[in-house]
């Protein structure tokens, strides 16, 4: 695919893809808050460096607009000499592509989800265990917890640095074929299950064949085509996400499961990051919790409104009730049993403390 490179565009250009980001970002975003002001002392001259950031969304995703705010940050508080260019919608490849690029740094910053990143750190499989984390408070506590420091640190020596969580939200099911209401509408009583793709992942692999559907492996980039040309009949991510990626041109039916709470991860290269000087690694560490903290924001603006958002545009959604969303709960309790002891029970059961110590508040 050609990247569009800034010196080729012509002025005409640049005003329409200009015009044309505004539109979208008008048809395809709430209301949504400016960034925080950006304060904190200049840093003093320790070079200039050119950063590289691929991502998987669109322009219009708070995975960018707070990528955006995090390159501002460098940018500002470097008079300019640390740059972001941020390639949005899986340009530069996969998630999984895109993390080996940071290993032999010819990608500096990256943020996949947290799924895919279970090969280089396997404890945050726990992120992938169903209905683990019931509330957005509880998730966010968790994300900023020390447990999930220490999987952050456990990339170390992996060829990428990894900054901070960041939400990618709760995942909800989309499909072309019918209303899904429950485990049985999934797997079909007297039709054929679903095919439903899901991230690369063992975990979510499991959750989908639990449930009675033929579960597909894929690529993020290559999803909307999948979709289009009925290789799989659906897929789960957050509202936002099937918002801004345009999957409700070709998926007919939206069930609000909330089954996973996803994090997304900011990583940059070791080998960018061992280029920095302390002064700068430091900055891109705080710049990178900045971002994470609006980008948190941008997505709980985004998350009903994008539902509804669905709704208008067509997408058929069924919202779940208790009883119906303890239907599935039920039905993938044997991946807590399967997952649980490979992914560590100590782990899961401090993941579930600091839930329950939110809960509780
Ligand atoms: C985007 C992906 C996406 C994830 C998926 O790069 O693959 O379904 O939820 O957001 O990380």
């Amino acid at each position: 695919m050609m990247l569009i490179r800034r010196s080729t565009l012509t002025l005409a250009g640049v005003a329409s893809l200009t015009l044309g980001v505004a539109l979208a970002a008008q048809a395809q975003s709430p209301d949504l808050s400016d960034p925080p002001a950006i304060d904190g002392e200049v840093v003093g001259d320790h070079g200039s460096h050119t950063l590289r950031m691929g991502i998987g969304l669109a322009e219009t995703s708070p995975q960018y607009l707070s990528s955006q705010y995090f390159g501002e940050i460098l940018s500002q508080r470097t008079e300019g000499r640390i740059t972001v260019n941020i390639f949005p919608n899986s340009q530069l490849g996969d998630d999984v592509q895109m993390m080996e690029m940071l290993q032999t740094g010819t990608l500096d910053l990256s943020y996949p989800s947290s799924s895919p990143a279970v090969t280089y750190v396997p404890e945050l499989a726990a992120f992938d265990l169903p209905f683990l984390l019931p509330t957005r408070e509880a998730a966010v506590a968790v994300m900023q917890s020390d447990v999930a420091q220490s999987m952050l640190d456990a990339f170390d020596g992996t060829g990428i640095k990894a900054l901070t969580f960041s939400e990618n939200g709760y995942r909800q099911l989309s499909n072309s074929a019918r209303p899904v209401a429950s485990p049985e509408d999934v797997a079909g009583l007297d039709v054929r299950g679903l095919t439903v793709r899901t991230m690369e992942n063992p975990v979510h692999l499991a959750i989908w064949q639990t449930l009675g559907a033929n579960p597909t492996p894929m690529a993020f980039g290559e999803l909307f085509s999948a979709m289009e040309q009925g290789v799989v009949d659906g897929q789960e991510n957050p509202w936002s996400t099937i918002l801004t990626s345009n999957f409700h041109e070709v998926q007919d039916y939206g069930s609000e499961t909330r089954h996973v709470y996803t994090p997304f991860i900011m990583m940059m290269s070791e080998r960018t990051w061992d280029r920095l000087a302390p002064e700068y690694q430091a900055l891109v560490q705080e710049a990178a919790r900045q971002s994470a903290e609006y980008e948190i924001q941008l997505a709980t603006e985004y998350d009903d409104w994008s539902r509804d958002q669905l709704e208008e545009r067509g997408m058929q959604i069924t919202r779940l009730d208790d009883e119906q969303i303890a239907a599935f709960q039920e039905a993938v309790q044997p991946v807590y049993e399967e997952w649980a002891p490979r992914i560590g029970e100590e782990l899961i059961g401090d993941i579930q403390a600091i839930v329950e110590s939110v809960m509780n508040d």
